[in-house]
């Protein structure tokens, strides 16, 4: 098997997306960290293999790959046989819409702003920004909705199998569960409830996410 390493801090919710995955497939890899705290994500090093500075970037081989969709893919075909993408067509899309809800409008609202405005920002002295809280607040409501209408919540989203949108939303309501906005923002999604009090649970994620 190729050499696998992930560069990226652990308590970035994209990287622990990736990780999810390795570990639900067993996999051997190596995590190397890039701070994005401290600047090193910003490094001339760090550029030289993403040049948007982001994490994480996946390194096989020695071969650089950066943008999570495109690492999960690739990981779940060589390491998982395509067993966390549901292979009817139409469910696969739905993965593929949830993801992509995650990425356009949960993370700005929930990650971007709710999350580092009410478990960031006081850590290091500042003071929560109201105003940006109450505004992400409605549109983190319409992606968590949005979700719910695509989902089965019952034992994953996608059914009875784990797939990469699970790995998606997992490391997102990790942290979102931990701000006051989680109750409002998913008072009308009981499906996610369900779905949340049972993965919140599972091992992988108790390791991944500590
Ligand atoms: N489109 C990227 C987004 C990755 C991303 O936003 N990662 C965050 C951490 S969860 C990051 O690198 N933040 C540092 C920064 O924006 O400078 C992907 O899918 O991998």
């Amino acid at each position: 098997m190729a050499k696998l390493t992930v560069y990226g801090t652990p308590v970035s919710t994209y990287v622990r997306t990736v990780r999810l995955l390795l570990e639900e497939a067993g996999a051997d890899y190596t995590l190397k960290g890039v701070d994005i705290f401290n600047g090193e994500s910003q490094s001339a090093e760090y550029l030289a293999k993403n040049p948007f500075g982001k994490i994480p970037t996946l390194e096989v081989d020695g071969e650089l790959l950066y943008e999570t969709t495109a690492i999960t893919d690739y990981l779940d075909t060589v390491l998982a046989d395509n067993k966390f993408s549901p292979s009817d067509p139409m469910q696969s899309a739905r993965m593929r819409q949830i993801m992509a809800i995650i990425d356009s409008y949960l993370y700005p609202n929930a990650i971007l702003t709710i999350v580092i405005q009410r478990l960031i920002v006081p850590t290091q002295g500042g003071k929560t920004d109201e105003d940006k809280v109450k505004n992400a607040v409605a549109p983190a409501k319409t992606a968590a909705e949005a979700i719910e209408s695509l989902t089965v919540g019952n034992k994953y989203l996608l059914g009875s199998e784990v797939s990469i949108a699970d790995f998606y939303l997992i490391p997102v309501f990790i942290y979102l569960s931990q701000t006051p906005e989680f109750e409002a923002i998913t008072a009308q999604t009981p499906k996610l409830l369900t779905w949340w009090d049972e993965v919140s649970q599972l091992p992988i994620v108790k390791k991944v996410c500590a």
